[in-house]
């Protein structure tokens, strides 16, 4: 059952045909296929989609409707998602964003969907954030954590800068830094003195928050 709805999902995702795929969704949630699952799935096909355009079998334009299709089916899955049974509010604050030069949003609003459900508040800075804002709302807000994402490998570097900007200010001891996103991985992660790598994915993203906030 779910294989077949699956593949009827990359299927009309992969012809971009919005109407389909956003009624095959909420179908898929009623034959009781879970809202994490699903999500998972259309993350390959966008995956998918992202090695098609580096070897040039696909341009610029599909990933932007790959991406828009995206954020329509998380319209329909975030409610879902955020009606969890885990959410107890933790009273801790995760400032959270892309690092300057990433307009990509898609994984990071995951994450912060997943970790708002699970109770963390999250003050999110959105794309293509400056050091120096990261900074400056840190030192607002003094937040329990401080996760960053770069999606691309040419954002490392903002990722690196910003890291070093939050340590010279004596983050990164008691409020630690997380690192994350497409181009993060834990080797890089401790290459660029982040305090700790979030995981692969958002669901992952959780289990390290919920670990590192106990
Ligand atoms: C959709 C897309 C776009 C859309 C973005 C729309 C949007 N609103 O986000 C648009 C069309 C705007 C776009 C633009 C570009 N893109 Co683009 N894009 C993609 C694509 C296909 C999907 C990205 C995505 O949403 N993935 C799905 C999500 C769920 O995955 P994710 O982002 O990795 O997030 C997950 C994890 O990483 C993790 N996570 C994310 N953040 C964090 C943070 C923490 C703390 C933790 C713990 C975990 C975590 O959890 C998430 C959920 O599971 C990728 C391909 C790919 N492999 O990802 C290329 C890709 C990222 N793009 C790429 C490129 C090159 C570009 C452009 C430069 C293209 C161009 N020539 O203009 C521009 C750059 C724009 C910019 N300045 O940022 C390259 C980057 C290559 C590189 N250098 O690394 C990729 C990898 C495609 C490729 N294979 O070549 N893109």
């Amino acid at each position: 059952m779910k294989d077949a709805i699956f593949e009827e999902i990359k299927v009309a995702f992969n012809d971009y045909d919005a109407d389909e795929v956003l009624e095959l969704i909420p179908k898929a949630l009623e034959e009781g296929v879970g809202a994490l699952e699903i999500m998972d799935h259309l993350s390959g096909l966008l995956e998918k989609i992202g090695e098609q355009f580096s070897i040039g079998e696909l341009f610029l334009p599909d990933m932007v409707m790959a991406g828009d299709l995206m954020d329509g089916c998380m319209q329909i899955l975030k409610p879902v998602i955020m009606d969890s049974d885990d959410y107890v509010p933790s009273g801790k604050t995760i400032l959270f964003g892309m690092v300057r030069g990433d307009v990509h949003d898609i994984g990071k609003n995951m994450v912060k969907m997943l970790w708002m459900s699970s109770g963390y508040e999250v003050i999110d800075l959105g794309t293509d954030v400056p050091a120096e804002a990261f900074l400056e709302k840190a030192n607002e807000v003094k937040p329990n954590l401080i996760a960053l994402s770069s999606a691309m490998s040419t954002t490392v570097p903002s990722m690196k800068d910003t890291i070093d900007l939050l340590k010279s200010r004596g983050y990164g001891e008691e409020i630690k830094i997380m690192a994350g996103g497409g181009s993060a991985n834990a080797d890089l992660a401790a290459e660029l003195g982040a305090s700790c790598y979030g995981g692969d994915d958002a669901y992952e993203a959780l289990l390290s928050v919920k670990q590192l906030l106990a």
